[in-house]
């Protein structure tokens, strides 16, 4: 089944660090798969955070990358939903291959869905790192700042708690 009767709202963090097919700067990539998402059969699109550059989660040797968080709501089915973020994955020119937290053109997180749970093997909601990252927590509590995400807690809360060093808002002028 793809398409549930109600719609629910369901938060995507957006992430690129290489140019692709959609842009020759990781933020045109990013801002031109949030344009792609809102088009998605299912899919409405509700908001969209600043973009944000953060220096690499992962292997050092890589370049910044350009984070956003945006609110969609969707009838999709959580799975049917992830499966559409991997296809735009690949679509953006992403290498399925790219090592695990290697730079890549397009990175489409599917972080929470409200009401949702999921501990498939392939998708897990909410995702399981989202306590954590700046990157993501940061821009989501600039959309929804009193959003309550079971097991992590309110988002502005949240994004006051971590550690941001590093987290500045990206420039469109030069990137
Ligand atoms: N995504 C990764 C690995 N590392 N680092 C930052 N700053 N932002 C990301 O979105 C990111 C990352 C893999 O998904
Ligand atoms: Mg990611
Ligand atoms: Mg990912």
């Amino acid at each position: 089944m793809l398409v549930n009767s109600a719609a629910r709202l369901a938060w995507i963090g957006l992430g690129s660090n290489l140019e692709g097919v959609w842009g020759p700067t990781p933020g045109k990539q990013v801002v031109a798969a949030a344009g792609a998402i809102g088009r998605l059969p299912g899919v409405e699109s509700q908001a969209m955070s600043s973009l944000y550059r953060s220096p690499p989660m992962g292997p050092p040797d890589q370049p910044d990358y350009a984070n956003a968080v945006m609110r969609i709501a969707t009838r999709l089915t959580p799975m049917a939903l992830f499966r559409q973020l991997k296809r735009l994955e690949r679509r953006a020119g992403r290498d399925p291959a790219s090592v695990r937290w290697g730079a890549r053109a397009l990175d489409l997180d599917l972080l929470h869905i409200d009401g949702q749970a999921s501990q498939h093997a392939e998708l897990q909601l909410p995702h399981p790192g989202i306590g954590q990252r700046a990157f993501v927590l940061r821009p989501w509590a600039e959309i929804d700042p009193d959003l309550q995400v079971p097991g992590v807690g309110a988002m502005a809360e949240c994004a006051s708690r971590v550690d941001g060093a590093g987290l500045t808002l990206w420039s469109a002028l030069t990137d």
